[in-house]
């Protein structure tokens, strides 16, 4: 028996040619894939938005106004991410013979150029792969790896959007050729007319309908754990706003480990200040004045809500212990298991009324899971920070 020769092996890999679909093309490409910077662009701007609500740079005068601005940037984030994953998938599609064009054999500037080339398509292909399969996990809630989402995403994301500038500049001639003629049209000589010849082919006009018509359909079957008016649409929605009290739960209080010191009918909320420490009954946080408001969850994770709540005002809270409004406040859950079980309150949120030691939600007892015997909400704050079953208020000095 004799070995395959290098020849024989090439022979059989495919070449550009041999992929006979005419509705793939430049003027197709370009579309699909100006369409696609422009859903990566909105989803990379509310992505850095939300790293700086998680760590705000001193620059930055993030404070709780406008409320439900963390809950348009993120919904726009998730929206804009799901958007671009149909067109990420058509774009690949319609240039993936060129996958299979032979680089030039003699060693040369050439073959550099080809190299690089490939190289930073490699680069940007898996980095926008990453960023929306991880994406798309987070907003499952499902974590099949070991490393920080938000960190790596965060990377990536960088990554992503360098290797896409870079990629528009080497490309911007056949964007530019590819934009300037009707989808149908041939763009040069590698580009076959794609008419009418064949009735039954697809053209490059229903490819590029299908695709935005697939990424419409992605988003508005997901939008509605944003969108209270989509709600009945979004079938695929992680979240679909149901949940005990009208409003969805992520951790439940037995998941959190949480449950048993909720239910302790000896409970006492600590205020700790200047290293003195008063100790308040949930009677007598209900004994002090109540303000009511209509503040929004934002869960990272992809779905926000609205809710009444109902409870003291952090800011009197604190001054029970002679603490000034204008404090960060670190606060403590009863949570024994999982991560998000102390935040900080930056001074800024604090002060503002809104920023409430809850105690009811949608006019009732907060239940369980919704973080009893009380818990923080404040206005334009992710929702990780929205702590549930407090316990300890920390006043830092
Ligand atoms: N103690 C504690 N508070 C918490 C959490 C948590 O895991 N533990 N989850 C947070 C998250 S991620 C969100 S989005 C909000 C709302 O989550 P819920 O729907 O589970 O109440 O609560 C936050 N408060
Ligand atoms: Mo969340």
């Amino acid at each position: 028996m004799r070995l395959p020769r290098v020849e024989d092996i090439e022979s059989r890999i495919p070449r550009p040619e041999d992929f006979e679909s005419r509705a793939r093309g430049t003027a197709l490409t370009a579309r699909v894939g100006m369409a696609l910077g422009i859903a990566f662009s909105i989803c990379f701007l509310t992505g850095i938005w939300s790293h700086w609500q998680y760590q705000t740079p001193g620059w930055l005068p993030l404070g709780p106004n406008p409320t439900q601005l963390y809950r348009f940037t993120q919904g726009t984030h998730i929206l804009s991410g799901i958007a671009a994953i149909p067109l990420l998938l058509v774009k690949l599609w319609s240039v993936f013979p060129r996958l299979f064009i032979r680089p030039p054999t003699k060693p040369g500037r050439e073959l550099v150029i080809e190299i690089l080339e490939r190289a930073s398509i490699g680069v940007l292909v898996a980095a926008a792969f990453f960023q929306l399969s991880s994406g798309l996990l987070n907003i499952a809630q499902w974590y099949p790896w070991n490393f920080s989402f938000r960190s790596t995403h965060y990377a990536v994301a960088w990554i992503s959007i360098g290797a896409i500038l870079v990629h528009i500049a080497v490309k911007l001639p056949a964007i530019r050729k590819g934009l300037g003629v009707p989808v149908n049209a041939p763009v040069d000589k590698d580009d076959v007319e794609n008419d009418d010849d064949d009735p039954d082919a697809p053209t490059r006009r229903m490819v590029l309908q299908g695709a935005f018509v697939a990424s419409g359909l992605a988003v508005l079957l997901t939008a509605g754990q944003t969108v209270p008016f989509l709600r009945k649409v979004s079938v695929f929605a992680v979240r679909d706003g149901n949940g005990p009290q009208d409003l969805p739960i992520n951790r439940t209080a037995s998941g959190a480990g949480s449950a048993k010191a909720a239910m302790d009918p000896n409970f006492v909320l600590e205020i700790v200040a200047k290293g003195q420490t008063i100790s308040l009954s949930r009677d007598q946080l209900l004994a002090m004045p109540q303000r009511t408001h209509r503040l929004p969850i934002t869960c990272v994770e992809g779905w926000s809500r609205n809710a009444v709540w109902t409870g003291p005002s952090l800011r009197d809270v604190i001054a029970m212990v002679g603490a000034p409004a204008d404090s960060d406040v670190t606060i403590r859950s009863m949570q024994t298991k999982g991560a998000f079980g102390v935040s900080v309150l930056p001074a800024n949120y604090v002060k503002d009324h809104r920023a409430l030691l809850a105690l009811e939600l949608n006019g009732e007892t907060l239940s369980l899971d919704h973080g009893y015997p009380c818990r923080i909400i404040a206005p334009n704050r992710p929702g990780v920070f929205q702590t549930k079953w407090v316990r300890r208020l920390e006043v830092k000095a």
